[in-house]
């Protein structure tokens, strides 16, 4: 209960404290810097920014002159890092952002083809149509993915042919490799088919050049969030060379999406954006070897890791059957053990879904990922008590406290 501030102060202390001192590998989280998290108590964040899509600098509120130009220059730092010519930084989630493309371009019975959550999609467009009138007028298929979540190239093609979708969103939430971007454009040029990145995962990975940035592999639109991969503050955005698309988008997001759009996102992402230009490379090749030594020391242990053909993983996360150890998911049985990731068994077999960006963060490398897949092991195949490995995390998360990556 929260009857004084004092309350507050308690409450969220106690959540510090175990943040803290718990393993974190959750793929879709990440640690701001202080400096980033500073930026989202500016007085931005009490002020709406509203302005018309097709001129920016027409703001519906006054007291917007400088609003407009920390936004429209943030905006040019982000076409810096992801390259293409117009952005909108006014989603204020990832999600929201992919929303706003699908109901933006879509019209009444046209056809999407996403990735399935059970595929670690991201259940954008399929949850979307839980909203009667949504599922009346939205149509969705699923691209098809073989047991080491790899894309059927060939069937996509195939489906694309014969369903004629408007769009295809590629990219979702246990991205392991680049997907074939490049290999569509000139189909999707002959069938009139718009091409969107749901890049959310990726961004940071995408802002460090250590993934192929869509847009330059023939992707009409580029949306996702800034705080997975990517280390600022939670929020989204889209970006395209294509000002016909960034038009409708826009106008979908505002009005009918956002009114405040958050402004005090705006300067923390700006902030996280320089961040990235000055260690985002360094960063990102570290999580990618990270990934990988996480991947080969799971192997190693016995663990089913997927993409074993292909190296494992080229991404800041793995992916793990974890059917032959446990018959259901085991979240929650790791987070008795402090160890915080994804899991999923909405397939035919529970999977974890682990993430190296925070860890890479905390100044974690190799020889940091073989104990950690120690841990894993000795919870889901030694079946060790929970409560040793849980004092044995904490000891270890300990010696990481500090940022590396980032402004101090
Ligand atoms: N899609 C969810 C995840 O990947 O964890 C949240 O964005």
């Amino acid at each position: 209960m929260i009857k004084t501030l004092k309350d507050i102060d308690n409450l969220l202390e106690k959540h510090i404290e175990y943040r803290k001192s718990c393993l974190n590998l959750i793929a879709s989280e990440n640690y701001s810097s202080d400096i980033v998290r500073g930026y989202l108590t500016s007085d931005l964040g009490n002020r709406y920014g509203c302005y018309d899509t097709s001129d920016p600098s027409n703001r519906e509120y006054t007291g917007n002159k400088y609003i407009h130009e920390i936004e429209m220059a943030t905006q040019e730092l982000v076409k810096e890092v992801f390259g293409g010519k117009y952005v909108d930084l006014r989603p204020i989630s990832g999600h929201m952002a992919g929303m706003a493309v699908v109901l933006g371009i879509l019209e009444p019975d046209d056809l999407v083809i996403e990735i399935h959550l059970k595929d670690w999609g991201h259940g954008l467009v399929d949850p979307m149509r839980q909203i009667s009138h949504l599922g009346k007028t939205i149509r969705v298929e699923f691209m098809r993915f073989d047991e080491n979540n790899e894309l059927d190239v060939e069937y996509l093609k195939k489906m694309a042919r014969e369903l004629r979708p408007k769009l295809i969103i590629f990219g979702g939430s246990g991205t392991l490799f680049p997907e074939p971007v490049r290999e569509f454009r000139e189909l999707a040029d002959e069938l009139g088919i718009i091409l969107a990145y749901d890049a959310s995962h990726v961004t940071g990975l995408i802002a460090g050049r250590v993934f192929p940035n869509p847009l330059d592999e023939g992707a009409d639109i580029l949306f996702g969030s800034t705080h997975k991969s990517f280390p600022g503050p939670q929020g989204g955005f889209v970006v395209s060379n294509r000002k016909d698309l960034m038009e409708k988008i826009g106008n979908t997001l505002s009005p009918s999406l956002v009114t405040s759009h958050h402004l005090n996102r705006i300067p923390a992402f700006a902030a996280s954006l320089l961040e990235m230009k000055e260690f985002g490379h360094e960063y990102g090749k570290q999580i990618i070897k990270n990934s990988k030594a996480l991947a080969e020391a799971m192997a190693k242990r016995g663990f089913n890791v997927l993409g074993a053909k292909r190296g494992y993983t080229e991404t800041h996360l793995l992916l793990v059957d974890v059917g032959e150890y446990v018959d259901q998911a085991p979240g929650k049985l790791l987070e008795k053990a402090k160890i915080l990731c994804s899991d999923d068994f909405s397939g035919a077999s529970p999977q974890i879904r682990v993430g190296t960006p925070e860890v890479t963060r905390r100044g974690m490398k190799e020889v940091e990922m073989d104990y950690i897949a120690e841990l894993f092991k000795r919870v889901l195949i030694d079946k060790e008590d929970v409560n040793q490995v849980a004092k044995d995390v904490e000891a270890f998360v300990a010696k990481y406290q500090d940022l590396e990556f980032a402004f101090k």
